[in-house]
């Protein structure tokens, strides 16, 4: 056999480069450094299109929103030292959804390492913790290798972020070494006899209920699931903002399980005799606190699917444990049969109404602005549109009463990250033009990465952010005035005036201040094809759906009287 062609020597940079374009990275986000210019260097001659942010928080939450939408890894170039610890927002989102990502640092040179030289930081005792996997890459020809590895850990079992610093002289060090093939996750299929257990399972049962959450879906595996829920008349929850894994108009869906969840789902989750947790960790949110079921012992026969066999068992000790990916699980759904009769009778239905009735129109709150006009819009946009939000209490009606109908329409941390939503709308809306994007953001979310509507103007991604305006941080001040009514402190907020900010980054804005002009304005903000913030003022007073301010506060008064 003739010897192989030995490979044209390259640059490290030109290698990593080279990596990222084998594994189908067509974007990348960030923030420049001069520790990495080499890597920017082979950027601009390649296919990759580099996303320019303004600060690294946003950069990592774009890089995070691709992930979870592709399945594929997010990828985020940040510098060294403070570009690295602002991105770390990102990668704990990322770690904690469970979203594919990988985070390249730029780091200082190999020789001037443990010197504590400028900006040095030790990426793997720093991120070791946070991060699935973080590396250092020690050599240019050791990079095909390395980054190989970091998509396989990024995409294979349960999903996270990887975080690979780059030493500046590995960039600029030259390699004669080929590169590494793509990388594809290995599936994780149930066991031989999973499935006939399952169905044994499911014939015993007079209450069962599915539970879907995690990572490692698609929209094949979600329509799959949805095949299997009727042909059982399954009554299907999801986890903590993963609306977007079942269709809330199906008649089998029932809700889902978060912050201020329907309590008549909680009794019937509760009341089951067979749970079917599919993907997700039931973690301390979807949980109630690790309250729902039993620990070691849920209480319940429990089904547990997951892709990590880590995961099973780690918290709740299943009937039956099954290590696949969400999707290769779906798709075997297929081969479970349903008894000739079902016993669960109205159990189904009766989830339903329970859901319908639960997710009724908002009931109106305080002042001139109603949330129920910015719920009715939602509902009316394409079913396609995505929604996309960071963290606080205006989320609730988000969560609560909007109607998620596919795959991809979701993007909110469950880490519960202020300042997720706007990132993560810019980066939806880069990758898919054609789709409405919506951020629905608090006054104090939004400008955790408010700078991030530079990017969206800067790169033509007309995403409309609503940002409820209430004045402070409302759902600190709601758990102030449980715990210490009356004794107001660090939760107000001086706003600007969002409409004008929008304005003077070149987008579209307006400020709505009575209920009649919410509607023009959203529409107004669509049709000026223009990235847009339309500025909510809303009450303080309605602080939830559920109550008032000041209700709340009476009430706190009234258990704790002062003195
Ligand atoms: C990065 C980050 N910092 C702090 C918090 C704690 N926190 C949770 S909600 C919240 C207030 C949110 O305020 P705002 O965005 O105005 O929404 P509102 O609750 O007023 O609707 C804070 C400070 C958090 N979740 N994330
Ligand atoms: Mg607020």
């Amino acid at each position: 056999m003739p010897p192989l062609p030995s490979p044209a020597p390259r640059t490290g940079a030109r290698l990593l480069v080279d990596a990222l374009r084998t594994n189908g990275v067509s974007r990348a986000f960030g923030v420049p450094g001069e520790s990495y210019l080499d890597v920017l260097d082979a950027l601009s001659d390649s296919e990759v299109d580099f996303v320019v942010c303004r600060q690294e928080s946003g950069a990592a939450m774009m890089a995070e929103a691709c992930g979870k939408l592709s399945g594929r890894p997010g990828i985020c170039f940040v510098t060294r030292g403070p570009g690295a610890t602002n991105a770390s927002a990102g990668i704990h989102i990322a770690q904690q959804d469970s979203t594919p990502m990988i985070l390249f640092v730029g780091q200082i040179s190999r020789a001037m390492r443990g010197r504590e030289a400028f900006q040095e930081v030790d990426y793997r005792a720093v991120f070791g913790p946070l991060a699935k996997w973080a590396v250092e890459i020690d050599e240019a020809a050791r990079i095909p290798e390395i980054v190989a590895r970091a998509f396989r850990v990024a995409m294979q079992g349960r999903p996270g972020p990887v975080v690979i610093a780059l030493p500046e002289d590995v960039l600029s060090e030259i390699a004669q070494v080929p590169d590494a093939p793509a990388v594809e996750p290995a599936e994780t299929w149930p066991g031989l006899t999973d499935m006939m257990r399952l169905q044994r399972l499911l014939w015993a049962a007079k209450r069962p209920v599915m539970i879907l959450g995690g990572a490692r879906w698609n929209a094949r595996a979600v329509a799959a699931v949805e095949r299997f829920a009727e042909r059982f008349d399954l009554p299907v929850a999801v986890s903590f903002r993963r609306q977007m894994l079942f269709p809330a108009d199906h008649e089998c869906f029932a809700g889902d399980v978060g912050f201020s969840v329907n309590p008549k789902l909680i009794a019937r989750l509760k009341q089951a005799d067979l749970v079917i947790l599919a993907g997700g960790r039931l973690g301390e949110v979807p949980s109630q606190g690790y309250s729902l079921f039993g620990i070691p012992d849920p209480g319940v026969p429990l089904v547990h699917v997951h892709a990590d066999p880590e995961e099973l068992g780690r918290v709740y000790q299943p009937s039956l444990a099954i290590n696949a990916s969400a999707s290769a699980f779906a798709a075997a759904l297929e081969g479970v049969q349903p008894p000739n009769e079902l016993p669960w009778g109205d159990w189904r239905a009766q989830a339903r109404a329970d859901y319908l009735d639960w997710t009724q129109e908002p009931p109106a709150n305080a002042g001139a602005v109603q949330m129920a006009t910015l719920v009715r819009y939602l509902r009316a946009l394409p079913k396609e549109t995505i929604i996309c939000n960071g963290a606080g209490n205006f989320a609730i009606w988000v969560h609560r009463f909007h109607r998620f109908r596919g795959f991809g329409t979701q993007l909110a941390p469950t880490s519960g990250s202020m300042g997720y939503g706007l990132p993560a709308a810019v980066a939806a809306k880069i990758a898919h033009p054609a789709t409405p994007v919506v951020a629905v953001c608090g006054d104090g979310d939004f400008l955790m990465t408010g700078q991030e509507f530079a990017t969206a103007v800067q790169h033509g991604a007309p995403i409309v952010a609503v940002v409820i305006d209430n004045g402070m941080y409302g759902t600190i001040r709601m758990h102030q005035e449980r715990e210490y009514p009356t004794r107001v402190f660090g939760t107000t907020l001086r706003n600007p005036d969002f409409a004008a900010y929008a304005r003077a980054f070149g987008g579209f804005g307006v400020t709505v201040e009575t209920d009649e002009a919410f509607v023009p304005a959203l529409d107004a903000a669509f049709a000026s094809g223009l990235p847009s913030i339309v500025h909510v003022k809303l009450d303080p007073e309605a602080i939830t759906p559920a109550t008032s301010l000041s209700a709340l506060r009476a009430k706190a008064l009234a258990a704790h009287p002062p003195g």
